[in-house]
């Protein structure tokens, strides 16, 4: 039988797939399930009834063939966090950028196609913010008879670090949407699923992981979470780092970590304290606004005959605004290796500035006379409704998006600390791509811009992964920064947090041909339009070229359950958001 499979997966994808690996095949039925925290029973959007979801495991190279099952009264569509699907952005689950949603009572078969990811990723949602609920762990092993970079874990733990409103999350956007500010913030934060002891109705739920004195187990950590970089911590005990988004990394000693939304972290335990219990605990990092200070919580628990606290002990903190310590721990984050392929020379260099803009708004739902709005380079990108981008591209549909994505921000100013006057903080309005050339060697600086005091953008990029080669605080100088550019052992990843009114710069070389959406993984940042779509050309060569597909690509039609954010006609690119009244 595997022999079979594997052999239809080669007629499918080519040279994609590795001689020794296999396909595994998964059923998510996408469900309303009740469920309660804080005291709270609401109906909750789920795969097969679970909050977190199942997790995906893996190894190195392998196809998981998922069939999506869509039982609830919702559109969805899942993205597998991190994979990068060579070739085929079909099943890359990106609503109105590579498919249309899977509507109420159809069904999708998404193929995961893994190639070099080894680690931790994720698979969530990618419709309105039903990744709040629908999203669960890929961990990804070596494949059979190779080893890991570090010594051999005992167990694999996933920990997703997660979020829960007492309100329908379908409520919480919609009127986050009406109202044009931010949105309701949460009631507690998660560890799998749990707030944990500090909030109420939530003791006798906590997340427990047993440990065996002696033994090392392989935490495959996710933030999970909508709108925030969280810290985490165990109590009495360092860990190291080994990996990111799916990549390994130098081995990093530490007794925290800081993750932003997106991103996977795989830290080493050593059960190695005297047999006790003691607290694993998440807490946000904010630089900024009204957030939830509890920490959640889950309980280490040393096999064994001893008479535990009363209380596991719980870890102390960085305090909630600590940049330094948040930015401080990316920085550290290094690849294996030394001498990795980053591209030394660039093609084509983009300077995407990201910026929360302010708009009149003049709806009656409007809680405020203007209203937030985000932006890349000035440009707030607006989702088609009846079509998705991959679908127009491969048709050669004209009409749904425009080819002029802007290199540059319009007007250069002084990003990090100037404080633009009230009508320079609107945007235009685009559904604009970049195409690219196969293979171009590519540079993004992120510049991070102070309207409205500025805030962390975690960027994620569909369809790779990228060396992230320097980064600072304050504005990118040309001449001066890229003399400090780390070109040996750079971090391989595809979410990173660019700072608060800081700068980041990835490079990556252009080589898996399709439509590839790339976004602040803030929930709220991209529903206010802080994204952009890369679309790479096909190469020369069979091997080169995008794959066709499948039959059962969902169709459009009818309406969406939650529209996108439309304003004005999307396909009149780059209008002044005045115009567009
Ligand atoms: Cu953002």
């Amino acid at each position: 039988m595997k022999v079979f499979i594997l052999c239809f997966s080669v007629v499918v994808f080519g040279c994609i797939m590795q001689a020794n690996a296999s396909v595994r095949s998964l059923r998510f039925e996408v469900v309303n399930s009740d469920h309660t925290r804080l005291c709270t029973k609401k109906p909750l959007l789920t795969v097969n009834g679970r909050f977190p979801g199942p997790t995906v495991y893996a190894r190195r190279g392998d196809l998981v063939t998922v069939d999506i099952v869509n039982r609830s009264d919702q559109n969805i569509t899942i993205h597998w966090h991190g994979v990068k699907m060579p070739r085929y952005p079909w099943s890359d689950g990106t609503d109105y950028v590579t498919q249309c949603p899977i509507q109420p009572g159809k069904n999708f078969t998404q193929r995961m196609i893994l190639s070099d990811e080894e680690g931790t990723l994720w698979w969530h949602a990618h419709s309105d913010w039903s990744r709040n609920s629908v999203h669960g762990a890929i961990v990804v092993l070596p494949r059979a008879r190779e080893t890991y970079p570090f010594p051999k874990p005992h167990a694999h733990v996933p920990i997703i670090i997660g979020e829960w409103w007492n309100s329908k999350v379908e409520t919480v956007y919609k009127e986050f949407l009406a109202g044009g500010t931010d949105p309701e913030i949460s009631n507690a934060f998660l560890i799998n699923g749990q707030p944990g002891d500090f909030y109420p109705c939530s003791k006798q739920d906590t997340y427990k992981l047993p440990v065996e004195y002696g033994k090392r187990y392989l935490i495959k950590l996710i933030n999970a979470v909508m709108d925030n970089i969280m810290f985490f911590k165990i109590g009495n005990h360092n860990f190291t780092v080994v990996g990111t988004d799916g990549a390994y990394t130098k081995p990093l000693h530490t007794d925290y970590v800081a993750i932003s939304p997106g991103q996977t972290l795989d830290l080493l335990l050593e059960a190695n304290q005297p047999p006790s219990h003691y607290y694993m605990a998440a807490r946000i990092y904010a630089s900024g606004g009204e957030f939830v200070t509890i920490p959640a919580t889950g309980v280490i628990e040393y096999v064994g005959s001893y008479t535990p606290p009363p209380s596991p002990l719980l870890p102390s903190f960085p305090e909630y605004g600590d940049s330094a310590a948040s930015v401080g721990f990316t920085d550290q984050l290094k690849s294996l290796g030394d001498n990795v392929d980053v591209p030394k020379e660039v093609d084509e260099t983009f300077f995407y500035t990201l910026t929360v803009n302010q708009s009149p708004c003049n709806k009656p739902s409007c809680l405020e006379s203007t209203r937030l709005l985000a932006s890349v380079n000035n440009v707030t990108f607006l989702l088609p409704t009846n079509v998705d981008i991959l679908t127009a591209y491969y048709r050669k549909m004209s009409g749904v998006y425009t080819t002029d994505f802007p290199d540059f921000p319009p007007t250069s100013f002084n990003y990090a600390q100037g404080t633009p006057e009230k009508n320079e903080r609107a945007s235009g309005f685009g559904t604009a791509v970049r195409m690219l050339e196969y293979n171009t060697a590519v540079e993004v600086v992120f510049q991070g811009t102070n309207f409205g005091g500025g805030v962390e953008h975690p960027m994620h990029l569909h369809g790779y992964n990228f060396y992230v080669v320097g980064s600072g605080l304050g504005n990118y100088n040309r001449f001066r920064d890229p003399a400090r550019y780390n070109l040996v052992d750079p971090p391989l990843m595809e979410n990173i947090a660019v700072a608060r009114n800081g700068w980041t710069a990835i490079r990556f070389k252009a080589n898996n041909p399709g439509v590839w959406y790339m976004h602040c993984h803030f929930e709220r940042h991209v529903s206010w339009g802080m994204e952009m779509v890369f679309i790479v050309k096909d190469g020369e060569l069979p091997h080169e070229k995008m794959l066709p597909p499948p039959p059962d690509m969902p169709r459009c039609g009818g309406e969406a359950s939650s529209p996108p954010l439309v304003f004005g006609d999307p396909h009149t690119s780059l209008r002044k958001r005045d115009e567009a009244q």
